[in-house]
């Protein structure tokens, strides 16, 4: 049986994602910085592993490698108390991870990368300004859910509880604020005060950070 192995980059909410579910299953990974804005996941090497040429990637116990985050939580957390095990309740759970890979990765993580990561909010204005609606769009539909649910899909969390905390708490570096979402700033709090988390150790963020309850 190979040892679990992630390839990722700290402050890439994807590979967080991974890495909060393995802390709380008490999971052990190798782990392999990749330099994103390197072009490290574009090597031949890289792209034969991981053939979209991103991280998150895992080598899983049989030697393969699973790249697409939602996919790595699924095989790492199926069978868990994060996933269900009636059908329908499992496709809820899906239902959410796909929302957040649809929604709120494409609007919100984005942002983050060309603000927060690349720290070049001039150049990529126009970028950014198209993301801003759909992106609020998305944080509208799951402040909505939360009027009736503690958590995604509902009363215990989830994988998609771990796929949404990745980047939703992070907003704010994406320049999307939180203030009008109270519930989702509710839940965040209660995804961080479970047992067995860990907070996201983004480098380029100042320590003081950690203080304010980002993630
Ligand atoms: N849908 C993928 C997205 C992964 C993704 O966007 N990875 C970024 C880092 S957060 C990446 O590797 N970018 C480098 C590249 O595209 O070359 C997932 O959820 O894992």
């Amino acid at each position: 049986v190979a040892a679990l192995r992630l390839w990722g980059q700290e402050a890439s909410g994807n590979c967080y994602k991974v890495k909060l579910l393995a802390a709380h299953l008490g999971i052990a990974l190798e782990w392999v910085r990749v330099d994103v804005t390197k072009g490290e996941t574009r090597t031949p090497a890289f792209l034969a592993m991981s053939p979209a040429g991103q991280v998150p990637l895992l080598r899983c116990a049989d030697g393969s490698h699973l790249p697409e985050s939602g996919a790595i939580l699924w095989y790492l957390g199926d069978g868990t108390r994060f996933v269900p095990t009636d059908p329908l309740a499992r496709a809820r759970v899906l239902q959410w991870m796909f929302f957040e890979q649809y929604r709120i990765e494409p609007n919100i993580a984005t942002s983050r990368f060309w603000i927060h990561l690349l720290n070049e909010a001039d150049r990529y204005a126009a970028e950014i300004a198209a993301k801003r609606e759909p992106g609020l769009a998305a944080l509208a539909v799951m402040e909505a859910h939360l009027a009736a649910a503690d958590f995604f899909p509902g009363g215990a969390p989830s994988l998609a509880d771990i796929a949404l905390y990745g980047y939703v708490p992070c907003a704010p570096e994406g320049g999307f604020a939180l203030d009008a979402f109270p519930r989702i700033r509710a839940w965040a709090q209660r995804v961080a005060a479970l047992s067995g988390h860990i907070a996201m150790h983004d480098p380029l963020r100042p320590p003081s950070a950690y203080v304010k309850g980002l993630p």
